[in-house]
């Protein structure tokens, strides 16, 4: 397959102004008709054919201004029409069966429905067309299909239109007034059910909401409609954006590639995104209901109304998109716990990506295939960087930036440049060194020393950037990073700082102190880098109970965890060494837990051990096994000496009643994290906790929480309640998939066993995305199984691959990257690792989605 270059964009030589598209809609047989406006495009060379993207599509029939013509021609999966130059009107017919369409790209079925996917190159599996998101044009949609089976009838726009045929077939047409890429098109034809409200926005405009889901599922939308209507009114108070159509229509379909689509007007959402009630959702399934609705909302100004002139901007989109939906749920829940759970995913996916064979700048340069770029890099690495330009502007000057930004692009298919360039414009800063972070791929380290002499603190700063695929050598970037100097005297600072750190070494100088402060540095995740900084565990310890910044004192009781699994892991602890380390973490998180002024939001998160693939990271070559079992020892060492708190702790938190508030969430939170440590502690002891949690639990998040443990132990709650579970859910295929999701991120020492007899269980089908994720995705990052010595994990993972490839590409080479770690394992399980790879690449008929990831990966 090709590889596509950034720096070869060239503007498209016609304009499509007006498309007209007629569906005679049918699972098996769908007849798409289309009628393309098309005119010399003034910007672009002139040429005199118009190439029009397909993708296993043939045409039935091609005309021109009317005229059937045959002198059209296929450059491979393209259709080549020749036009004389001026305006024409070109139709095109094609046919195609929905039902076959296992990739989930483009129109397909799903459980007797019709939806499409067309974002990033699926439209050109509907029909042919210039399909960039550079040529944009005003949809009008016709559909026509069995009442029967499809009575509801949605695309983008607005409704204009709609009839009954006397053959039993009805028929509507809908308009989209806004040009938009076809990218942005969606159609959704089936037998649905509406939650209905509506929205007044802030110039008095009154827009129809509606969420479509399947009969049963209505119960379940009431969460999603809330945080539909918090985000429209969000926008508009911190954004100043309002919504452009007369309604907004959101579908939930069971089987999506990812979380949802923010096709205009009509967005399209996997259900895992839009379902939720206490029973069936954790209180962490509600957060990203709220936060991928708010996502896709957002989209319709950063995305849609300004959308990318090629996919090289995706995270132009992506990243301001992610930026926006995590400022929102900051409001909506808290600034400090969601802005840890921000960086434990971004430290947790991005950095691995990083600092993998996969890892790209947040612009990449080129690629083969555009899927494999809905990256952690182009998504929440992309959000980071714009949170930086906040931070050294502050808020007021951002958002003079962001207004700028939406009135200049407005209407337009903008790049990542036009967006710095208006944040230079409109908030006043300077970005040219910055613009690095758009083109170096990589992880800054950073390294702070303190020099103490006299009264003056004086902090070292180096920065390096590693060398990344193609990228060698880097140059120092601008990196705003927050500290603050604490007196361990009175546990108080004099005022934060905000540092530039833009040179490999800087100097930065403080003085009057009276004794050495303490340094509490990239408060907030300032900066999305590596921190190595000398300081003593007492301080660390003195920080995680004192900071005031939320995110540095998380990060504190993170750094005296990740300082002593990584020596104990690497070998040669001393007994002293290990005892005087657990002793400070012990204190430490006893504080945490017996802190009465602490929030138990907050708490919860405190009280969570670095994850080993987080560990790992800190290694350059990590055995994952040492890593579990230090970590394991670790918790169960906590839950010893902790066991009398611990056990309080979750009789306190088990008394208060079930709702959706912040306290409630927050015990519900810090019960299934004593419980861990209880059962880490105490297994028989603590398989009883969990049982009783499971059984009293009136929600699925102190019930999930308590099968999470049991899932890990032998005991024989264990099997009882697996089965109960399945029981009690076996219509609900979300949580189906949480039973399957257990199961294999358990600490069973069998779970690769139980891996593949899930596999064979009825309920299991490669056929669902959320399906296959839950038991694949949900295994892969299960490092203790993943990793078994003898590489059974690895080739479990390869069958996958294999099995999955031609049934759907997109999902299949998301399963590549972790076999692609394999340089940053140790030796013996690297060569499994390896093995596996050129066991995919052996295969002739990979698609160019897996080809691509696993070529990288080993190469
Ligand atoms: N913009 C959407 C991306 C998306 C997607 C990409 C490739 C294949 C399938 C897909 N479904 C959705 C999602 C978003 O970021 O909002
Ligand atoms: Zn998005």
């Amino acid at each position: 397959p090709p590889v596509i270059r950034r720096e070869d964009y060239t503007p498209f030589a016609w304009a499509l102004p007006e498309t007209r598209l007629a569906f005679d809609l049918g699972v098996e047989k769908t007849r798409v008709t289309s009628s393309l406006s098309v005119e010399p495009n003034p910007a672009a060379e002139p040429s005199p054919v118009l190439r029009l993207n397909g993708d296993g599509i043939t045409a039935a029939q091609v005309t021109v201004d009317g005229a059937e013509i045959s002198d059209w021609t296929m450059d491979g999966p393209d259709l080549l029409v020749p036009l004389s130059a001026g305006a024409h009107v070109v139709g095109i017919v094609t046919e195609i069966d929905p039902s076959a369409n296992s990739q989930l790209m483009g129109l397909y079925a799903s459980g007797g429905m019709l939806c499409t996917q067309c974002e990033a190159e699926g439209f050109r599996r509907i029909t042919f067309f210039p399909d960039r998101p550079d040529v944009l044009s005003t949809y009008t949609v016709t559909m026509t299909g069995p009442k029967s089976l499809f009575p509801v009838l949605l695309s983008n726009g607005n409704q204009t239109g709609e009839g009954q045929n006397e053959d039993g077939t009805h028929w509507a047409e809908w308009h989209d007034p806004w040009p938009k890429p076809s990218y942005l098109f969606a159609l959704v034809a089936g037998d649905l059910v509406a939650n209905t409200d509506s929205f007044t926005t802030m110039s008095g405009r009154e827009v129809d909401l509606a969420i479509y889901v399947r009969d049963g599922d209505l119960p379940r939308t009431d969460h999603a409609m809330r945080s539909l209507i918090k985000s429209m009114e969000w926008d508009e108070q911190v954004f100043g954006r309002e919504y452009d159509l007369d309604v907004f229509n959101i579908v939930a379909v069971s089987d999506f590639n990812m979380g949802a689509m923010e096709n205009k007007g009509l967005n399209v959402f996997n259900t895992k995104y839009v379902l939720a009630d206490a029973d069936t959702a954790t209180d962490g399934d509600f957060d990203g209901v709220e936060g991928v609705i708010a996502h896709e909302y957002f989209h319709n100004w950063s995305g849609n109304r300004i959308t990318c002139q090629d996919w090289f901007q995706l995270s132009l989109k992506e990243g301001f998109t992610v930026l926006r939906d995590q400022m929102f749920s900051q409001d909506m829940q808290g600034e400090a716990v969601k802005r840890i759970e921000d960086v434990r995913i971004l430290r947790g996916v991005q950095f691995p990506e990083d600092s993998g064979p996969l890892a790209h700048p947040i612009r990449p340069d080129s690629f083969r295939e555009i899927s494999n770029f809905y990256t952690a890099t182009i998504y929440n690495k992309g959000a980071e960087v714009i949170r930086m330009m906040r931070t050294m502007c502050g808020p007021e000057a951002f958002r003079k930036g962001t207004d700028l930004y939406f009135d200049r692009h407005d209407g337009e298919a903008a790049t990542c440049e036009d967006f710095i360039t208006a944040m230079e414009d409109g908030a006043g800063l300077d970005l040219t060194q910055f613009r690095l972070w758009y083109s170096q791929a990589g992880t800054p380290k950073v390294t702070v020393t303190m020099n103490y002499t006299d009264g003056e603190a004086s902090l070292t700063v180096h920065q390096s950037v590693p060398a990344t695929p193609g990228q060698a050598i880097k140059k120092p970037m601008p990196i705003p990073l927050k500290i603050a100097l604490f007196d361990p005297a009175t546990g108080t600072h004099r005022g934060e700082e905000l540092l530039l750190c833009n040179q490999a070494e800087q100097r930065f100088t403080f003085d009057g102190f009276a004794q050495k402060p303490v340094l509490s540095v990239n408060r907030g995740f300032s900066a999305p880098v590596t921190i190595a900084r000398e300081i003593e565990d007492h301080e660390l310890v003195f920080l995680a109970a004192n900071d005031d910044d939320a995110f540095a004192r998380y990060e504190a009781m993170q750094d005296l965890v990740v300082r002593h699994l990584t020596a104990a892991s690497s070998g040669g602890l001393s007994d002293e060494a290990r005892d005087a380390a657990r002793d400070a973490i012990g204190t430490a998180f006893g504080a945490i837990i017996t802190d009465s002024a602490l929030d138990d939001s907050m708490r919860g998160e405190l009280m969570m051990l670095p994850s080993i693939t987080y560990l790992a990271e800190q290694q350059e070559v990590a055995d994952p096994s040492a890593i579990h079992q230090q970590r394991e020892d670790l918790k169960a060492w906590l839950g010893v000496r902790f066991a009398t708190e611990l056990a309080a702790l979750h009789d306190r938190v088990s008394q208060l009643e079930f709702s959706l508030e912040k306290a409630s969430r927050g015990a519900r939170k810090v019960k299934t994290q004593a419980l861990v440590y209880l059962a880490s502690g105490d297994p028989e002891s603590g398989s009883k906790v969990a049982a009783r949690q499971y059984d009293a639990a009136d929600n699925m998040t102190d019930r999930q929480g308590a099968l999470m443990v049991l899932a890990g132990l032998g005991t024989a709650a264990r099997t009882d309640k697996l089965i109960d579970f399945h029981r009690r859910y076996a219509d609900n295929e979300l949580v189906v998939d949480k039973w399957f999701a257990l199961q294999a991120s358990s600490l069973h020492p069998k779970a690769i066993e139980h891996v593949k007899a899930l596999a064979e269980h009825k309920d299991f089908t490669l056929r669902n995305p959320n399906r296959v994720r839950s038991l694949y995705m949900a295994f892969a990052a299960n490092p203790h199984a993943f990793h078994a010595e003898d590489g059974e994990g690895y080739r479990l993972i390869a069958d996958l691959i294999i099995a999955l490839d031609p049934i759907n590409p997109q999902t299949a080479a998301r399963f590549v990257s972790p076999l692609g770690r394999w340089r940053r394992i140790e030796p013996k399980r690297a060569a499994l690792m390896r093995e596996q790879l050129e066991r995919i690449a052996a295969v002739k008929t990979l698609s160019r989605d897996t080809f691509e990831q696993v070529s990288r990966s080993l190469g």
